[in-house]
């Protein structure tokens, strides 16, 4: 590793310079981050990531919830490579394809059950759900429906950053940027029970927020209403697993009204609980899948909108012409990588290894390491996905006023301790690359304790 760093041109000051004069970066104050100058990321393997001053971190966040099968597989690079050399572009217009977006079609549906059958490629997650929104709509009107047109889905639901996608998430400091939501999307309550359950059980309100969509889509009415959006768990919002009772509830409702149930698997795909998707560790059958990320584990943008035969059928037999493409639609290259990726996954067994042994690991040491601490109310989480409460009060589970700043201090803690984890309100997640052994669970845990124990230290109540 050492060898590759010497290859740096730059110095990390030089780096940080440029930033600030070419950059405006996501979701931050680039004035603010001009004045810190941004840590730069030079090399990785496994879940190991350097920085270019040759600190390294262990990455408990698979870059952004994507690198699942962990950074620098020759499988994967040898992969591009060779498409590259074969066939480095070509598309899905004007009647033509090619081979390796077939191929890796072929491998997709493999991972899923009969009621899927086809698929919209992108290049990532927010385009995905683009395509979902424009996709929908079409359908319902190609079925003589042209009323069902409204979509539901949550606050504090992430589907991404563009117009559509942005309008479907739920954050609403997104919403004041750029006069979101856009009209026909409207919004009902998340299933968070540790800040929004008050008296209930987790049953009861599990229950109570599904039906939520049930009173929205009576006042909307049926006839209006398109589809449910939503992701199987809550990834940005803070790595919320609903109460068992709320998907079941939430899919009888969308059959009763005949409202399309789309599951926004962006992070939640590709092994993330140990099943190859995050609705099938639920037990729920969705419409639609939205896709990206660990569909190439990241080493290349790719996403895709997956529909059931039902939708795929209805637009096919009876849609006519499409008016949707996108310039690198199933890109032969990330096309490649991608069959390498799950490939590479079903060889070695890495989804079931995660089921079985690596996730439940992660699971019990979590939580009998923060059972008895003082800042930690909660762990929630399955396979390679969890997070940790922080409150104030166990008793009563009372979340601190500014817990956005706590988690923060969290985070930095983690940094300096050479772990990288992710702070969102209250929550501290981790989402290690399924590939990570017992010991670097256990480096993972270890350095998260240090950092939690810090921000307690610090806080005064340890
Ligand atoms: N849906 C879900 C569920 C996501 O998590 C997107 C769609 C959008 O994907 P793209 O590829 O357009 O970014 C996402 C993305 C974070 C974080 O810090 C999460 C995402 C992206 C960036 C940061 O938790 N999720």
């Amino acid at each position: 590793m050492s060898n590759l760093l010497t290859q740096h041109l730059y110095s990390t000051e030089t780096y940080q310079e440029l930033d600030a004069k070419h950059h405006i970066n996501a979701f931050l104050d680039q004035k603010a981050l001009n004045e810190e100058g941004p840590r730069v990321m030079v090399n990785a393997n496994g879940l190991n990531i350097w920085d270019s001053d040759g600190k390294r971190y262990l990455d408990g966040m698979s870059g952004l919830w994507c690198t699942n099968i962990g950074y620098g597989r020759r499988e994967l690079i040898e992969a591009a490579t060779q498409q590259l050399e074969q066939l480095s572009y070509y598309n899905l217009f004007f009647h033509t394809t090619h081979p390796s977006v077939l191929k890796l079609s072929e491998k997709l549906f493999e991972l899923l059950s009969d009621r899927f059958s086809h698929v919209i490629y992108t290049n990532s997650g927010s385009e995905s759900n683009e395509v979902l929104i424009r996709t929908i709509r079409r359908y319902w009107d190609v079925v003589g429906k042209p009323t069902k047109k409204i979509f539901i889905s949550r606050e504090n639901g992430y589907h991404g950053s563009t117009v559509g996608s942005a309008s479907l998430g739920g954050f609403k400091f997104m919403h004041e940027m750029g006069d979101l939501p856009i009209p026909g999307i409207v919004h009902i309550g998340e299933p968070y029970y540790y800040a929004h359950g008050g008296d209930m059980t987790p049953e009861e309100f599990g229950l109570a927020r599904a039906r939520e969509l049930e009173t929205k889509i009576l006042e909307l009415g049926a006839d209006n209403v398109a589809a449910f959006v939503a992701e199987p768990f809550q990834g940005a919002g803070g790595m919320i697993f609903p109460p068992e009772s709320y998907w079941p509830e939430i899919q009888r409702i969308c059959r009763k009204y005949d409202v399309l149930l789309c599951a926004d698997e962006v992070i939640g795909g590709f092994g993330r609980t140990g099943e190859w998707f995050a609705h099938q560790y639920f037990g729920f059958e969705p419409d639609t899948l939205s896709i990206a990320k660990g569909l190439t584990s990241g080493y290349i943008p790719m996403g895709g909108l997956v529909l059931s035969k039902r939708i795929a059928d209805a637009l096919v037999e009876k849609g006519g012409v499409f008016a949707h493409g996108l310039t690198y639609s199933g890109h032969p290259v990330a096309a490649a990588v991608a069959l390498a990726n799950i490939e590479t996954m079903q060889r070695e067994g890495i989804v079931e290894k995660v089921k079985q042994d690596t996730g439940p690991y992660l699971q019990k040491n979590l939580r009998e390491m923060f059972a008895q601490h003082p800042l930690i109310g909660d762990v929630q989480g399955a396979g390679m996905v969890a997070a940790i409460q922080f409150t104030e009060n166990k008793a009563t589970r009372k979340l601190f006023a500014n817990e956005a700043d706590i988690t923060w201090r969290c985070r930095s803690f983690g940094f300096e301790e050479g772990v990288i984890i992710r702070s969102t309100a209250g929550r501290m997640i981790m989402a290690p690359a399924l590939v990570a052994t017992h010991a670097e669970i256990d480096e993972l845990l270890e350095k998260t304790q240090r950092a939690v124990d810090r921000t307690a230290q610090e806080l005064g109540i340890l």
